[in-house]
């Protein structure tokens, strides 16, 4: 047949399987043109960086195709149980490199690009990373579903594809000025509308009482408005294992019934403003940070993104007809967080409302497919929803919390019999200071399994935030240490490294990163650790260069880079960094400490305030302040500088932390439930100042105490001073080098003269300081000593450093997943063909 191309008529079996690309230079520059050409209607000598940037990476996505399709089929074909991870944010970071991994395709897109007159690398500056996250929380979800793809555990991604990201961090006279997140401007090669399978959810209205048709009283939502959800598949690309798994990402459109009725009454405005207002749901991340503010819009986000999920999974995922009593051998939802807990009372609806269930059998059916990963234990972090909203948004939800409520106060009434305060302490519904639902209640409730993220954190979450749960139900709680995809945050960010890990212990180390342990004897080879120097030293040239085009910032290559990226907040403790650097500064001009007895250090910090936290932004301006005075004093001759640079998300990661020599990770203990920047900084050879919190436990037990720089009081010892009232002030008294350091700050030397513009930051720490800072500054300036000793022996030093990477591999994202699947999920992998 000469108008098919090949023979015969077409039927599912002689339909060719789609082209699987060739993989070879040529084949790339031919697709590449095509792309070029048909994709973005340009040729060659016309394209801009961006129509190249898309062309390039469209041609890249084509290679993964037939692994992606195939996933799908043989997904279908077996139905194995899959995770479905439910998370408000993935912050998934670029994806160009990532995929050209995945696809096994630098070589060649580089000599076809070069072959073209084009650097691989220009285009990789033109893409804008997806920021649909804050931080650690979504920055783990995107490598959760890293590794899950790679060991080829089906898992399908829920959340909300979120017009505007995590906001563009500006510095206006050192004050953090935000930007929008216009991260899709130029279009997204990576993503799939599927708008044809847009489904619809409901909000608002009202429940009504009715007869079935066996005369039975049941109760139904009478919803009062909807919008439609509409999915955007990304791939998952796991590296060398053949499988392409899927993130689904809901985008808001209103739906036509909502404006076709309102314009047909006439008012086109009125339609336009409908539009507008359902698009709003999915408009924007929330930059909180930690403390959740209740607000209306955001509850509309959690449920739209699970309700639109599953939905997704009961009609599309699951083959018809399918018994939703086997649900639990088929999917298990993983709660990121407490921002997808309205996915319970949801489920529920649908089986009791819609599939008529009993409530017993939907409830057991539920209590098996939910488990909850808790990420906090800042009380004020914990979610909680005013009855008063809820009810309003979502009035049948609200009924069924109230009964899962109901029958949960009963067992437990029959479990404590003369314990009625306990029975009010657990109660789902809180009653002061409004009605509201503690969301991390009904997780735990609903949950087959309830975790932390670090072993510590585990354990304060049994002994303290969530005691009379885990008392009730020991065997619900465990606990899984996260981790960090080494494809991104070794492999990719760090070649230098990893061609010389790959050299000294092959490339298995990728997919088991317990193989670096075979590093360990290499830490006392000479030869060995003088090319790791020579590695971070490269780095350190790399991020120089990045910082001077980036930001204008100059650094010395030659000083110690002790770095401190994260969030911006108080129990995170920038403050207490920033205090040992005007410590120094002060004792310096002054005279009492010589300048030639001073390391060399460039301080970096990357830090987003959440934009309504005065006191964080205040932080800003200061450690802005404190480097632009220490910066330009030639005094110093360099020997201090501060690099603050703007906008700190996972791209600048990428550079920054392989060029780290120490990470600070210096949160008050008990207070960070993990931390996943610390692995980053361990896996890539920079060596930590910490205190006794989160996954730093873990890591000082891996690589030892006298590879860590350990100080400060441990979570009991702070439990004991708050106990006891702690007074910081004492120490402002007792410490004269505090005291200068803050009478430094109080002084105006950082503000032009003016005493009141950091006035308040200096009053918090001594009046309140909640998180210690003042308790443990000089526990941080003696161990920050300790370091000043330590690096000046650069082979001791290396070697630390090498026995750090070679300690880490626990700290893969790999591991984490086994974990999650032997604890909670039961989800074994499943062959790609
Ligand atoms: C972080 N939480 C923890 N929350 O602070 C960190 O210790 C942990 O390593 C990480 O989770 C991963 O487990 C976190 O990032 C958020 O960003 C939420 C965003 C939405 C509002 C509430 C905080």
């Amino acid at each position: 047949d000469i108008r098919r191309g090949y023979g015969g008529r077409v039927t599912a079996e002689t339909i060719p399987p789609i082209a699987v690309r060739e993989h070879t230079v040529d084949a790339f520059v031919r697709e590449f043109l095509r792309e070029l050409n048909f994709g973005q209607g340009v040729d060659l000598t016309r394209a801009s960086v961006n129509d190249k940037y898309l062309a390039m990476a469209r041609t890249v996505r084509h290679y993964l195709m037939t692994r992606w399709l195939s996933t799908l089929r043989r997904q279908s074909e077996l139905q194995a149980k899959s995770v479905a991870y439910l998370s408000a944010e993935f912050l998934l970071g670029r994806q160009l490199d990532n995929a050209l991994l995945a696809a096994d395709l630098e070589d060649i897109v580089t000599e076809g690009l070069a072959s073209l007159g084009i650097e691989l690398d220009e285009l990789r500056q033109a893409e804008v990373e997806p920021g649909l996250g804050n931080g650690g929380l979504g920055r783990l979800a995107a490598c959760f579903i890293d590794s899950l793809a790679t060991m080829n555990v089906p898992c399908i991604g829920y959340g909300i594809r979120y017009e505007y990201g995590i906001f563009q961090q500006t510095f206006v006279d050192g004050e953090q000025v935000e930007k929008p997140d216009d991260w899709l401007r130029l279009g997204s090669p990576w993503e799939f509308p599927h708008p044809e399978s847009a489904v619809t959810v409901d909000f608002g209205g009202s429940v009504e009482q009715y007869q079935d048709d066996d005369g039975v009283v049941k109760r139904r939502w009478v919803p009062g408005w909807s919008v439609l959800g509409v999915p955007y598949n990304y791939m998952v690309p796991g590296y060398e294992s053949g499988r392409v798994n899927t993130l689904r990402l809901w985008s808001a459109r209103a739906t036509r019934a909502f404006d076709l009725e309102i314009f047909n009454s006439g008012d086109y405005a009125e339609a336009v403003r409908a539009q507008t207002f359902a698009e709003n749901i999915s408009k924007v991340l929330y930059p909180e940070d930690s403390t959740p503010q209740g607000k209306e819009l955001r509850l509309q986000q959690q449920y739209f993104f699970v309700a639109c999920s599953i939905k997704d999974f009961v009609d599309q995922v699951l083959p018809q007809g399918f018994d939703l009593h086997k649900l639990p051998e088929r999917i298990v939802f993983q709660l990121n967080d407490t921002h997808p807990v309205i996915a319970v009372p949801e489920l529920m609806r649908v089986l009791v409302d819609e599939k008529g269930w009993d409530w017993d059998d939907a409830w057991a059916t539920t209590q098996q497919c939910f488990a909850y990963t808790c990420h906090t234990l800042l009380p004020e972090a914990l979610e909680v929803w005013p009855v008063e909203l809820l009810g309003r948004l979502l009035p049948r939800h609200l009924e069924i919390i109230y009964r899962i409520n109901e029958e949960f106060l009963e067992e437990l009434r029959e479990a404590y019999p003369d314990d009625e305060l306990r029975v009010r302490r657990m109660s789902i519904i809180a009653e002061y200071p409004v009605r509201a639902v503690r969301m991390a209640y009904l997780a735990t409730v609903a949950g087959s399994k309830v975790n932390g993220v670090a072993a510590l954190h585990s354990q304060l979450l049994r002994d303290k935030v969530l005691d009379d749960f885990a008392q009730h139900w020991p065997e619900k709680f465990t606990n899984v240490t996260n981790g960090v995809t080494p494809r991104r945050f070794l492999k990719l960010s760090n070649p230098g490294l990893s061609g010389l890990i790959t050299e000294a212990i092959g490339d298995g180390w990728v997919t088991d990163l317990d193989r670096l342990k075979g590093l360990e004897p290499l830490a006392d080879d000479a030869e060995f650790r003088r090319r790791f120097r020579e590695i971070k030293h490269a780095n350190k040239l790399r991020i120089a260069d990045v910082l001077e085009r980036r930001d204008g910032i100059v650094v010395d290559p030659e000083t110690l880079f002790d770095v401190m990226v994260k969030r911006l907040h108080e129990y995170k403790r920038q403050t207490l960094k920033l205090l040992h650097i005007v410590s120094l500064y002060e004792q310096i001009t002054t005279g009492r400490l010589a300048l030639a007895d001073v390391t060399p250090r460039t301080f970096a910090f990357g830090a987003k305030a959440a934009p309504g936290y005065v006191m964080a932004k205040q932080i800003i301006a200061l450690i802005n302040a404190v480097g632009r005075t220490l910066n330009e004093d030639t005094s110093l001759e360099g020997r201090l500088r501060i690099a603050f640079p703007a906008n700190y998300n996972v791209t600048l990661a990428e550079t920054l932390i392989p060029a780290a020599d120490l990470s600070e990770q210096i949160s008050l203990a008990g207070k960070e439930a993990s931390g996943t920047g610390n692995m980053k900084f361990m896996l890539n050879g920079a060596l930590t100042i910490g205190t006794d919190d989160g996954a730093n436990v873990e890591i000082r037990q891996l690589v030892g105490d006298e590879n860590f720089f350990l100080f400060g009081l441990d979570e009991p010892q702070v439990a004991e001073i708050v106990e006891r009232g702690y007074q910081p002030s004492a120490y402002y008294e007792t410490n004269a080098d505090l005291r200068r350091a803050l009478d430094l700050i109080l002084s105006g030397a950082f503000s032009g003269g003016d005493r009141h513009t950091f006035e308040p930051v200096v009053a918090n720490l001594l009046h309140e300081d909640r998180f210690l800072a003042l308790a443990d500054f000089q526990a941080y300036v003696d161990a920050q000593a300790k370091v000043d000793v330590a690096y000046a022996d650069q082979e001791a030093w290396t070697r630390s450093a090498v026995l750090n990477v070679a300690r880490g591999g626990f700290f893969s994202s790999d591991r984490s997943m086994r974990d999650y699947i032997d604890r909670i999920w039961h989800t074994p992998p499943v062959s790609p063909s």
